[in-house]
């Protein structure tokens, strides 16, 4: 595809409640959108960095920096090439994802292929889970959780942290006996917290997430030793290698994938890969995406590997006016849109209302080959 230029957006989303996680709360999202415009198609993509380095290195301003910099530079119109074309640029995942999934989608939209269709999936609909945020008492949260289950989602995700673990769990089960269940850390603990979290043992969890810090892969393996929950990585897993290389260590005995993460859906298709060949379960990780990532993570969510319900909720868990048509929840899932390229567009109007600021770089000598 010959490019003809690239679009960045940068918008602001409220969330409909704050969310609290062991590394801050947020109330709102600054989403960085990447638009290509390419034979006479257009393609889009989400960053899903955060305003702060906190969940990861980057952040949005950073992202575009790195895309404008240095990934445009190196873009050519061939979505195969794009994985090779930006590994000179070390580190940047999620600047990576948002560029290569919007050309993606530009090229699937020009053949008439889905997402889903490109990626293998197998199923029309995928179990929708969601994640529930750090709360201010155990009440509040009990209350959060009820209508989730009210609403049809298919399994809760706790955030824990030191000091809101054993008794919001607990809490959540007793209520709540046969609800699939698992935690979340981002990394809040050590090693010296094992016996601790062991603790949480008896409560039937599905998988605790990356408890430790996302360097600690030998330090997951020994508490994977010492403990019974199945302990599953998020932050730590961020190629395919480091992926089987885990999972030969015993450190993920099932494995969260986030496109935006592992620096596209090319490389996560490849966990994936790793995983089923490991005998690994997976399931798809969500970082608040608005309808534009979460229409991509729900098509690579009907992959066959993806066996546990996924951080996919419906958009109204997030926005009240989501980027697209809403994803909606229907008997605890959601529907894997079955279009060309993502499946859906971006709502012109919402997306203007919500739009801060707008760059456009037409295809200059830098990113201009077919
Ligand atoms: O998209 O529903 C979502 C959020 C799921 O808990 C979630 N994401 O570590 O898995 C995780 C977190 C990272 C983002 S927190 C803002
Ligand atoms: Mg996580």
């Amino acid at each position: 595809m010959k490019i003809e230029g690239i679009e960045l957006r940068w918008a602001e989303l409220p969330l409909v409640a704050p969310f609290r996680t062991s590394f801050g709360t947020q109330t709102d999202r600054e989403v960085l959108i990447v638009r290509v415009l390419a034979d006479g198609a257009e393609g889009w993509g989400e960053c899903v960095a955060m305003s702060e380095p906190s969940y990861s290195a980057e952040y949005v301003a950073g992202a575009a920096h790195v895309i404008k910099e240095f990934l445009l530079p190196r873009l050519t119109g061939d979505p195969w090439r794009t994985e090779r074309a930006f590994a000179p640029v070390h580190g940047h995942p999620m600047a990576k994802s948002a560029v290569s999934s919007a050309l993606l989608d530009a090229w699937l939209r020009q053949r008439g292929t889905s997402f889903g269709e490109f990626l293998g999936a197998v199923r029309g609909e995928v179990d929708a889970g969601v994640s529930v945020g750090i709360m201010n008492s155990v009440p509040e949260l009990l209350d959060a959780v009820d209508a989730y289950v009210a609403e049809g989602y298919r399994r809760v995700k706790l955030k824990i942290e030191p000091g809101w673990d054993l008794e919001p769990v607990r809490a959540v089960r007793e209520r709540h006996p046969d609800l699939p269940l698992q935690t979340d850390a981002n990394t809040a603990y050590t090693l010296a917290d094992a016996a601790h979290l062991a603790k949480m043992d008896p409560f039937g969890l599905l998988l605790i997430e990356q408890p430790l810090p996302e360097d600690d892969i030998a330090g997951h393996a020994e508490l994977a030793r010492r403990i019974t929950t199945p302990v599953c990585l998020d932050e730590s897993i961020t190629s395919a290698r480091i992926a089987a290389d885990a999972i030969t260590r015993g450190a993920a005995a099932v494995v969260n994938i986030k496109p935006g993460r592992v620096g596209g859906f090319l490389e996560a298709r490849r966990i994936h890969d790793v995983c089923v060949a490991h005998g690994v379960p997976v399931w798809c990780g969500g970082m608040l995406e608005t309808g534009i990532g979460r229409a991509a993570n729900v098509a690579l969510a009907a992959l066959p590997g993806f066996t546990l319900p996924g951080d996919t909720s419906a958009s109204s868990r997030y926005y009240a006016a989501d980027l697209t048509d809403p994803f909606v929840l229907a008997d605890g899932r959601l529907t894997v849109p079955a279009g060309p390229g993502l499946g859906v567009v971006p709502d012109l109007t919402v997306l203007k209302a919500r739009t801060v600021r707008t760059e456009y770089i037409p295809a200059g000598a830098g990113y201009s080959r077919p």
